[in-house]
């Protein structure tokens, strides 16, 4: 299925007169309008595969229909999200729940959407079935050599994978840590664990990254092994250049500064990448925004500073992927309204008057730098966002196109009720 761009073209003829307005508006508040919009359109956020089917709980699972089936449908749902908004043109798959069985095809399909491949997620957090050894004390840090070699082999067949696609990073996520105090030693499993990344990290291409996700706590909820971004960091010094640490939004105990946390290893350039969510209690994976904004842009804030320090372009400089899934909206409109929130929080650190933020920080003026930071997060920006699409060839307004275009509607139809992503 496509979203036709006459569709589009008729839809944005009809809100154009409106969005002129706002947008003339804004730009006469704002200096360099031109700029921020031509930012926005280069902007890229990867969607992750197995957001597109409805998430669940533990406790239960209540799917919409209408769900991909299979990795051609994922990469079509992304395709239409892409065509609507212009900003999600990569996606992020996750092995062995998306092996491609014909990479080649699988490149071509999502080249017709104007989709690259993002950053490839190894899985040593559940066995599969014919798996011979069981991950449930762990995977890169087993306490067993033969379980180690195990993980480690899958990970160079992501690689693998990857390759074919056309990918250029591996994120590695781990579920490894203990579950209750004495179950582990804490530096035989970082050493188990270090050795085993080295081996991966020497499988990896020359222009290949890993990127090393940290979590807190879940599925251990006693320690874990890449626990925080200071053992992220640990790892991926001691592995090497080609080696980064992944900032999850979701993964961070209650109250971390995350927005410092990002400004440091921007600072020592092992920010590798982004998952983007929002939560209110732990690994909620809700919608980017939905919950916490103002930490959101404190986020971009350090970011556009950061990149823009050391010369990097915002766009291609870091990983920026989407990595959330719930259990209530229909799993597409969730995503529309996470690239919503992303788009509008980076547009608002763009407006951030540099000047004046570092002159009040010289002066230890702390009213005038939260003025200044406060400025730019109450500025309604979303006519310079819809402006970007609308440059981009996208909607003004992706969400009631989607309603009013039937998408769902038509997805079930195509596909049925009861469609089950494979996935989480
Ligand atoms: C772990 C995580 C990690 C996984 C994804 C499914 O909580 O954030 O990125 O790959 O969820
Ligand atoms: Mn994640
Ligand atoms: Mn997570």
């Amino acid at each position: 299925m496509n979203i036709e761009k006459s569709r589009i073209a008729i839809h944005n003829d009809v809100l154009l007169a409106t969005h002129q307005r706002s947008f003339d508006y804004i730009a006469g508040e704002v200096e360099n309008a031109g700029d921020i919009v031509n930012k926005l359109a280069a902007f890229q956020v990867a969607i992750p595969s197995w957001a597109l089917g409805t998430g669940g709980t533990r406790f239960g699972r209540f799917p919409g229909g209408g769900e991909p089936r299979c990795l051609e449908e994922k990469i079509t749902d992304i395709g239409l999200l892409h065509q609507l908004n212009q900003s999600s043109g990569a996606i992020s798959l996750h092995i062995p729940w998306d092996i491609p069985s014909d990479p080649s095809h699988i490149k071509a399909l999502a080249a017709q959407y104007g989709l690259r491949f993002d950053a490839m997620n190894s899985n040593t957090f559940q066995d599969q079935p014919g798996q011979v050894f069981s991950y449930k004390f762990g995977s890169l840090q087993h306490v067993n050599k033969d379980i180690r070699k195990q993980a480690i082999a899958h990970n160079i067949e992501v690689i693998r994978h990857g390759i074919a696609l056309g990918s250029d990073a591996l994120t590695v996520w781990l579920a490894d840590g203990s579950c209750f105090p004495g179950q582990l030693n804490f530096r035989q499993a970082f050493q188990h664990t270090l050795e085993s990344l080295q081996e991966i990290y020497a499988a990896l291409p020359d222009d290949w990254k890993i990127f090393v996700e940290y979590k807190a706590a879940e599925p251990n909820f006693y320690s874990t092994t890449v626990g925080d971004w200071g053992q992220s960091l640990l790892y991926t010094s001691k592995l090497g250049p080609k080696a980064f640490t992944l900032v999850d939004l979701g993964h961070h105990l209650p109250n971390a500064n995350i927005e410092q946390i990002v400004s440091l290893l921007l600072m020592e350039g092992k920010l590798g990448g982004f998952h983007f969510n929002d939560s209110k209690y732990g690994d909620d994976d809700l919608t980017v925004g939905s919950i916490k904004p103002y930490q959101l842009f404190l986020i971009f804030n350090e970011l556009v500073e950061g990149m823009d320090a050391k010369g990097m372009n915002h766009a291609t400089g870091l990983g920026w992927m989407i990595d959330a899934s719930h259990n209530v909206k229909d799993p597409l409109e969730d995503l529309l309204q996470s690239i919503e929130a992303i788009m509008i929080t980076y547009a608002q650190a763009l407006l951030v008057d540099r000047k004046k933020l570092a002159e009040a920080q010289q002066n230890n003026d702390v009213v005038t730098a939260q003025e200044v930071l406060q400025h730019a997060f109450r500025t309604d920006v979303r006519a310079l966002v819809a402006a970007a699409r609308l440059q981009a060839g996208g909607a003004l307004q992706p969400l009631a196109l989607y309603r009013t275009e039937k998408v769902r509607e038509q997805l079930i139809h195509e596909r049925g009720m009861k469609t089950v992503a494979t996935g989480l």
